[in-house]
């Protein structure tokens, strides 16, 4: 997979990118990580990226010219039939899941727009992004962060990747929500500070010990996140 990035912060991906999961994919070569400074594609000699905003208001916004022409050479063209998804992150977009992780995981070439300043000239939008996705009702400085959430839900689903099967159909084995929060985990010791490992956990009964777990997949969802009840059951009469 080709994952391009375009910002005004390059330096904030180099950690991700040498560390971890991430530089791992990257370095066996299942990841083709480039990020690109928005400021090479400014034509003015201070290198503007953003202007006042038509209609008044506080704070400034990113300019057309160069985020259009970064996207373009990149990306190509909208409507030309491009094979890369351009995604802006963005409080306004569609909220990022592991249902969306897994289906951008599933394209050879995905271009990352991260906004900045009080927003994007809706031209950008307009004429060269596919897809605006927000990873959360919240607002951060810029997209950098939400872009660098995506990429690592995207990378760690690729074959290869976490010892996911190098084959196709990975989605049956990877381990996600599968619509309900996972049961606690333990490690040794046995008690810690008085506090002991459930006992089933120790029994060595497998079944017991699955029994157990999902039932306390069902309680903490039901407790915290009814929502994902709701949704798994919705999706059972379809
Ligand atoms: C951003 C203008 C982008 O704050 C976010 C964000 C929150 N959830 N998902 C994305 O993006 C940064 C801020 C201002 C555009």
């Amino acid at each position: 997979m080709r994952i391009d990035v375009i910002t005004i912060f390059p330096g904030l991906f180099e950690p991700f990118r040498e560390t971890s999961l991430l530089g791992l994919a990257c370095r066996e070569g299942r990841v083709e990580l480039a990020v690109h400074d928005l400021r090479r594609w400014t034509t003015d000699r201070h290198r503007t990226v953003d202007d006042a905003p038509y209609g008044g208001g506080p704070g400034m916004v990113m300019k057309p010219e160069p985020l259009v022409a970064a996207i373009e050479e990149l990306a190509g063209e909208k409507g030309t039939g491009r094979s890369a998804r351009v995604l802006l992150l963005t409080p306004q977009g569609r909220r990022f899941d592991q249902e969306a992780a897994e289906e951008l995981a599933g394209r050879g070439h995905l271009v990352l727009v991260c906004g900045r300043y009080e927003g994007v000239d809706q031209r950008v939008i307009d004429l060269a992004v596919d897809e605006e996705i927000s990873i959360g009702d919240y607002v951060l400085a810029g997209g950098e962060l939400p872009a660098l959430a995506v990429i690592e839900a995207v990378v760690r689903l690729l074959p290869g990747v976490m010892g996911n099967p190098a084959s196709a159909e990975t989605e049956s084995f990877q381990a996600s929500l599968g619509g309900l929060l996972e049961a606690p985990h333990y490690t040794r010791p046995a008690v810690f500070r008085g506090l002991e490992v459930p006992a089933v956990l120790r029994s060595g009964d497998h079944q017991a010990i699955a029994r157990w777990r999902a039932e306390q997949a069902r309680e903490r969802t039901r407790r915290r996140r009814p929502d994902l009840l709701r949704a798994a059951s919705g999706e059972d009469e379809r």
